[in-house]
């Protein structure tokens, strides 16, 4: 026992309360108990911070990651072919090399394929005025006439030339056609035969009873909303060349290319050589200005020229079929093929367009560049101080002697495009030339018209 609590003992009750109450408090040597008030305001958003922080730091670290993991993805694919079935990766120059190395053969499926044409698509158009033609092996060319001519006929002559869209047709008085057409052969549609194809729905005649034949227009290819490196070029909108497209290998710009239709992209045999014959890695990127690298239609068919000579870069094209449609708008959008016999003189007024290299040893562009450029004619390109005997049949000059403008590297494949009859055609490939824009060395294209029989065949039989 303590001698306080004796004292205490000893006091009456109403003594143990002080006279003069001390202020409520510790007493002296007492230490006050925390009081258990809200958390200060500072405290709280403190916490709120740290939380914040962690967020952004998880953030940022997942964002390196699948930034690394997808140029790993990327590095991976562009030098291994992975085959699925047996979990392994294989060398990508061993994917579509005609052996079997993934197990089943999987590496081997998807390639690109060749094919030869030596029939004649016995449907046509020629002339600026595309006038519509049918071909049989007796009889040759005949153009047709007016006589009995229905819209399900064009939808028909359409369909055998590679188009489902708009096809639309007017006639043309014979004595307005090309001297060359103007005496015949004819030939004129059988009654009931607008679902036949055209050249089988056709009988002779020496003279249309019309006195007109027919001119056909198969897609709303060609035309623009405005009219408006290449080295030696300057910037471009989209919208103005909406049929102009980025082959894309592993997510980069490889070649040009041009949309014929909503599915089909006329291109050069050239861009799918060494390590480019598997499809799985190309895409297609359309409608964009500036190039980007993310997105594109998925390939299900590329199709080369079979007699695609590398040596020569001989028949140097190529079509590729989208694995769907694109959707047609003012940015994405076919241009026209050319009839036949559009026969452009020389210095004709052309323009090619493309993100390739803007000097020789450059860099491709990141804005869609076009040029203007003439058309050579084949003698002066033919002359020894130019490209000799290099240049065949199936090849076409265009840029200036002097140098200066010119497609370059990574134009390959893209369009050579002239304006005629209140459309764009597509007249050239990019193909070839030695270095670029240099004196006496234009640019080489391969010449659409001498492919439009390989083109519509492949188009009409690819199934
Ligand atoms: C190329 O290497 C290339 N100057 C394309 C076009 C031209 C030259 C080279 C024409 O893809």
């Amino acid at each position: 026992m303590t001698q306080q609590n004796q004292t205490f003992a000893l006091l009456p009750e109403d003594s143990s309360k002080p006279l003069n109450p001390r202020p409520a408090g510790p007493r002296p040597g007492q230490r006050r108990k925390p009081m258990k008030s809200p958390k200060p305001q500072r405290e709280k958003g403190s916490k709120r911070k740290t939380v914040l922080l962690t967020i952004l730091i998880v953030i940022v670290i997942a964002g390196i990651l699948c930034t690394a993991g997808y140029f790993i993805k990327r590095l991976i694919d562009s030098k291994y072919f992975f085959c699925k079935r047996s979990v392994r990766f294989i060398p990508i120059d061993k994917a579509c090399d005609g052996n079997n190395d993934c197990t089943g053969g999987e590496d081997e499926i998807t390639c690109v394929s060749e094919f030869k044409v030596n029939t004649t698509h016995p449907v046509r158009l020629t002339s600026v005025q595309r006038i519509l033609q049918v071909y049989s092996p007796g009889l040759g060319w005949r153009s047709v006439c007016s006589d009995d001519w229905t819209p399900q006929h064009a939808q028909t002559a359409c369909k055998q030339l590679g188009y489902t869209n708009k096809p639309y047709s007017t006639s043309v008085q014979v004595v307005n056609i090309m001297s060359s057409l103007k005496s015949g052969p004819f030939a004129a549609v059988r009654a009931g035969t607008a679902s036949t194809p055209t050249h089988q729905a056709t009988t002779d005649r020496n003279v249309c009873k019309s006195g007109s034949v027919v001119s056909l227009t198969c897609s709303d290819c060609g035309e623009v909303v405005t009219k408006g490196r290449i080295v030696g070029g300057t910037d471009a909108a989209i919208e103005n060349w909406p049929w102009q497209v980025s082959l894309q290998q592993g997510g980069q710009h490889t070649c040009g290319g041009a949309l014929v239709s909503d599915r089909w992209v006329v291109t050069a045999a050239h861009c799918f050589s060494g390590s480019k014959k598997e499809l799985s890695r190309w895409r297609v990127v359309s409608g964009q200005t500036y190039m980007k690298t993310l997105g594109g239609s998925y390939v299900d068919r590329v199709i080369l020229n079979g007699d695609y000579n590398p040596a020569r870069n001989d028949y140097d094209i190529a079509l590729i079929r989208l694995s769907s449609p694109i959707t047609v708008r003012e940015t994405s959008k076919p241009v026209c093929l050319p009839p036949n016999a559009l026969d452009l003189a020389s210095g004709a007024s052309m323009v090619v367009t493309g993100w390739g290299y803007q000097e020789e040893d450059g860099d491709v562009s990141p804005t869609l560049q076009k040029a203007h450029i003439p058309l050579i004619d084949r003698k002066t390109c033919s002359s020894p101080s130019v490209y000799g005997s290099s240049i065949t049949k199936k090849m076409l000059c265009a840029g200036y002697l002097e140098g200066g403008v010119d497609a370059c590297q990574g134009d390959s494949g893209g369009p050579l495009v002239h304006f005629s009859s209140s459309r764009w055609n597509l007249i050239g490939v990019v193909s070839w030339g030695v270095g670029c824009a240099r004196e006496n060395r234009p640019g080489v294209y391969c010449k659409v018209e001498e492919m439009l029989n390989w083109i519509n065949t492949v188009i009409e039989k690819t199934p």
